[in-house]
């Protein structure tokens, strides 16, 4: 292994010292031991243990989706957010229960949901119609939407398939990715980390933040936000060695999209980063890795087609390499 040159070894240095500030200074997890006992409960029923990391162990995949909020108070009124919808993660989500794997699915509280995507903005109030005291109605065109999502979902969960983690800040998000890779970390290759969330790049640490509403009338704002260390190496390293993981890149300009993608690829020692641009990331993805550049396209003949169907298939393809790879 050759050796790390003076400013490799102090980046790294100055990487931990951040990542551990982060999680010391981080609130923590009010549900986290509700969270562990999910997580224990959900492994064990589809036999999924250190135990079973033998070659015979189910696939497991964690979507990460949404975006995480960066709050300014620590009793917060205000907080940073992005445009993430969540589409990409839901419909992976579906996309990956259909290939066979197990999903745990990360969310951010409040996006699109698997099985929920074909649905209006307001199901409840549109889908449904009050006829009497013991009759509601589908209202049409809605009753095949409405009977598809809630069979579908049913199914999953009735097999217990799939399990649904909440997220809202950049805090939550980061100790409970910890948690679930930590857990899933005796399976091996068969685990994989597909990362879709929109993740903060700023934050103000809990330390620093107000505690109060902050109040507005005496002139500009002036508040300072660190950089959120970047946890897909610790992830790579530390967390989970053996997993496939695959993170998104998403720029506005697409003269620089395949270059970064690359950089992260190298960086964080991805298996694979999916690159994507802002206002076409519904019809495109390119899939990089260390030997390929991929377009992935949404097949536009077909009438309610996702760029995560052809997405997905080629991710679980060359994720049972890594299984091989990884097993021989
Ligand atoms: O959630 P969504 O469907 O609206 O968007 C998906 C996405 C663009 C957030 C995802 O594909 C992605 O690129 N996530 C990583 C973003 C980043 O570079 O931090």
């Amino acid at each position: 292994m050759a050796a790390k040159n003076g400013s490799e070894a102090a980046e790294e240095h100055t990487s931990s010292a951040e990542i551990r500030s982060f999680f010391d200074s981080a609130p923590p997890l009010k549900n986290s031991l509700e969270i562990t006992d999910k997580l224990k409960e959900f492994l064990d029923k589809n036999s999924l243990s250190a135990d079973a990391g033998d070659g015979r162990a189910n696939r497991i995949v964690c979507v990460t989706s949404g975006g995480t909020t960066v709050p300014l108070e620590q009793r917060c009124v205000r907080y940073i957010d992005n445009f993430a919808s969540g589409h990409r993660g839901a419909a992976s989500t579906e996309y990956f229960l259909k290939a066979g794997y197990v999903v745990i699915f990360l969310y951010r509280r409040g996006t699109c949901q698997p099985y929920c995507r074909s649905l209006p903005a307001d199901p409840f109030l549109e889908c449904f119609e009050f006829i009497d005291e013991s009759h509601i109605k589908v209202r049409e065109p809605h009753s095949e939407a409405v009977k598809m999502a809630i069979s579908d979902h049913q199914n999953v969960v009735e097999k217990g398939q799939l399990l649904k983690l909440p997220f809202t800040t950049i805090f939550e998000y980061l100790q409970m990715l910890q948690m679930v890779a930590t857990s899933l970390r005796g399976l091996g290759p068969h685990a994989m980390f597909y990362l879709a969330a929109a993740v903060s790049d700023f934050y103000v640490p809990w330390k620093s933040m107000a505690e109060h509403k902050i109040q507005s009338g005496s002139g500009p704002l002036d508040m300072s936000l660190v950089q959120v260390p970047k946890m897909l190496a610790v992830l790579r390293k530390e967390w989970a060695p053996f997993a496939y993981c695959i993170s998104f890149k998403l720029e506005t300009d697409k003269n620089i999209l395949l270059k970064k993608a690359d950089m992260a690829l190298s960086k964080y020692k991805m298996h694979v980063v999916v690159a994507n641009e802002l206002s076409t990331r519904n019809e495109e993805v390119v899939v990089v890795t260390g030997d390929e550049k991929v377009s992935v396209c949404r097949d536009k003949t077909q009438v309610g087609c996702d760029v995560e169907d052809p997405l997905i298939k080629l991710l679980v393809e060359k994720h049972a390499i890594h299984i091989v790879d990884s097993c021989s």
